[in-house]
């Protein structure tokens, strides 16, 4: 079943649903919100005492997210740990700034109905968005440093190590064998189609292994990262941009911070949406790309040198194995990203092929950029 489908699957009950959660207020509505490619996110509103008071409803994608309970585990303890340490820093406000989960009545965080889709609840983070296209260096400059101090926040979480929410997520090697296979099957004829998006990657393999190998000898550590740092994943504040919370917290799992700082490259510094068809458009600013490190290197402090030493090739590689990833979605029949047009997984796989071409042709620019803000 593609995710097309998927997409269209029956709508439940709202208001049986979301009163299975320990909410306040009456149910008044739920409308489909964000442009997220993976869960089914609705907002919810409810009327309290003649007062909206807004929630964030998801059915959790069981295909991806095998075990949504391990899932869920991993959040409640990255979450309450957030809130620990915000609230130690003084920070006021909390509700906005670490996301919080809805019990359900029934108690944990998450329920499974009758048609074994899986649910849960946030509070709604107000007054605050998100963008799929960043317009401003300080919008940049203030997410980098979001995800940035998450990582600091997470640095001390108590064992025991988080669940592996989707093993080997960034594993550029075992990524490009994956799309080698989908060529090798090409279940729906596509391959041919791809030809020219194939002998890119394929001219580009040797990048994949660089980070797993450092890894596994150990030069690069593993931390707890967030391993989605899309820009659309964290929420600036409506008035003043000022980062607010860092969602979409699937994916927290022990993972490298360069994979983080590298799909803030990614989609931080394009100019252009990433599923852009006109690839005149795409390519990476080198103004966003001095925000971002500027925002990112000042809080993050903890990075070795090995780390820094790879944060540009970092943007290169993540937006290559992303791409890689929309290439093998598309050749397999769109089973994986939420699709809204025919051929939309290979457009976005364009897009990101035609910003790694932009990223090595700025590699030395920003390879200074990065010198400088480390002086
Ligand atoms: P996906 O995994 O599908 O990307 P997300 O968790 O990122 O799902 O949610 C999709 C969108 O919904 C986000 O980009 C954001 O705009 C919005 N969103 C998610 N959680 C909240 C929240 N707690 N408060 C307000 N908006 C939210
Ligand atoms: C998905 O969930 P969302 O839309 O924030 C994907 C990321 C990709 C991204 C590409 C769990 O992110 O890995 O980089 O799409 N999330 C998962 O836009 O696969
Ligand atoms: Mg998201």
């Amino acid at each position: 079943m593609s995710n097309e489908q998927t997409d269209k699957q029956a709508a439940p009950d709202f208001a049986a649903l979301v009163d299975l959660f320990a909410i306040t207020g009456d149910f008044v509505s739920a409308v489909r919100h964000g442009s997220g490619h993976i869960n089914d996110t609705y907002k919810v509103t409810c009327d309290l005492a003649g007062q909206p008071v807004h929630y964030i409803l998801q059915r959790i994608n069981h295909t991806i997210f095998k075990d949504p309970a391990a899932l869920m585990e991993n959040i409640q303890r990255v979450t309450a740990h957030l809130r620990t340490k915000l609230q130690a820093a003084g920070v006021s406000d909390l509700a906005r700034r670490a996301l919080t989960v809805i019990p359900a009545r029934a108690g944990g965080p998450v329920l499974r109905d009758a048609a074994g889709q899986w649910w849960r609840m946030y509070v709604f983070v107000e007054r605050a968005r998100t963008f799929d296209k960043v317009e401003t260096e300080q919008q940049v400059c203030e997410a980098a440093r979001a995800f940035a101090q998450f990582q600091c926040l997470l640095a001390d979480l108590p064992a025991p190590r988080l669940h592996d929410t989707i093993p080997n997520f960034h594993n550029a090697v075992l990524r490009l064998a994956t799309l080698r296979d989908a060529i090798a099957q090409d279940p729906h004829g596509r391959a041919g189609g791809a030809a020219a998006e194939i002998a890119f990657v394929e001219q580009r393999a040797a990048m994949c292994a660089r980070l797993v190998e450092r890894h596994r000898c150990g030069e690069l550590p593993e931390r707890i990262t967030h391993n989605d740092t899309k820009l659309n994943n964290v929420m600036l504040d409506e008035q003043t941009n000022a980062a607010v919370c860092v969602i979409d917290l699937d994916t927290v799992m022990p993972g490298l911070a360069l994979y983080d700082f590298g799909d803030m490259v990614r989609t931080a510094t394009a100019a252009a949406l990433e599923d852009e068809r006109d690839l005149a458009k795409v390519f990476s600013r080198p103004e966003m790309f001095a925000a971002l490190a500027r925002g990112y290197l000042s809080e993050a402090k903890f990075l070795t040198a090995a780390e820094r030493e790879e944060l540009v090739f970092s943007g290169r590689l993540i937006t290559l194995v992303i791409g890689i990833r929309f290439l093998t979605d598309h050749l397999l029949g769109d089973v994986y990203f939420k699709i809204h047009r025919p051929g939309h997984n290979l457009d976005r796989c364009r897009t990101q092929f035609k910003m790694v071409a932009s990223l090595e042709n700025q590699s030395e620019a920003m390879e200074q950029i990065v010198k400088d803000c480390l002086k």
